[in-house]
Parts: structure tokens; C-alpha cells; sequence
């Protein structure tokens, strides 16, 4: 009784989580030698609607989404400004880009130095259309 009951609740599971995703182009800038601050690009596609709540890395402090636009400066002049998007979501079935020049994960707090070819784990905490939360890991690709 106690397997079946186990059972149920793993084909259920199953169901929930069957978010597919396809990720490609991972990587990371290697941090300058004494700068703990970095960026991230990736390519998500996914076949059903994921919000993302957490970003997480063992080796960083904090890793949010930014979005990049020009904006008027005090002289009239155009500069690039950085903000924060609060609520990521990956739109089903639409390739959630993230890449330099534009959006792009911004990584604070750099526990190690980088360097090329290395591997960055990142934890992405989603949330589906059921509200139900999982966790993705991806390795980035250091460059
Ligand atoms: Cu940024």
C-alpha cells in the first residue's frame, strides 16, 4: 500500500514538472583579476510558460536578470542604463534570449576567479503555470 501510494504521487509528479526545455549557448564572462562581478548569456526554449523566482549559485552572492536600454543622459547625450526585470518569465514556446548588448544574467558577489573554459553551475528556480516551483541546474561555460 505504502509503494503504491509512493507511486502515485511520482506519476504525478512526472506530470507536473514535464516542462521541456532546451538550453543552449550557456556561458559566462571571466571576471577581471580582483573584480567579483560578472555577466551571463543563455538561450532557453521551453514548451510551456515558466516564470523564474530564484537564481541561484553556490559560487556567488546574488544573480538577477537586467535588461539594458538607452536612456536620455543629463546633457542630452544617450547612455546605456542596466535595470533589474522583477518578474522574469520564459514565454512557451518563444526562445528566451539572454545575450550581450542585451538582457543578461548580472552576477555579484564572485566567490572565485574565472577563467576560460572553466564551468559555472547555476541554479534556476522556476514556476510553472500550475504554480508549481522546480529547480533547473545548467553549467555555463566560462569565456
Ligand atoms: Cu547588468
Amino acid at each position: 500500500m505504502k509503494i503504491f501510494k509512493f507511486l502515485i504521487l511520482f506519476i504525478f509528479s512526472i506530470n507536473i514538472f514535464a516542462a521541456e526545455m532546451k538550453i543552449n549557448a550557456a556561458h559566462i564572462k571571466a571576471n577581471q583579476p580582483g573584480q567579483n562581478i560578472t555577466a551571463g548569456f543563455i538561450k532557453i526554449l521551453s514548451d510551456s510558460t515558466l516564470k523564474i523566482t530564484q537564481i541561484l549559485s553556490k559560487d556567488a552572492k546574488k544573480i538577477e536578470i537586467h535588461s539594458m536600454k538607452m536612456e536620455k543622459g543629463p546633457y542630452g547625450d544617450s547612455i546605456m542604463k542596466m535595470r533589474k526585470i522583477d518578474n522574469p518569465t520564459i514565454q512557451a514556446n518563444k526562445e528566451y534570449i539572454l545575450m550581450p548588448g542585451g538582457d543578461h544574467l548580472m552576477i555579484y558577489g564572485l566567490k572565485k576567479q574565472l577563467n576560460p573554459n572553466d564551468t559555472f553551475e547555476i541554479t534556476f528556480v522556476l514556476k510553472d503555470e500550475n504554480d508549481h516551483s522546480f529547480e533547473k541546474n545548467i553549467s555555463f561555460k566560462v569565456y
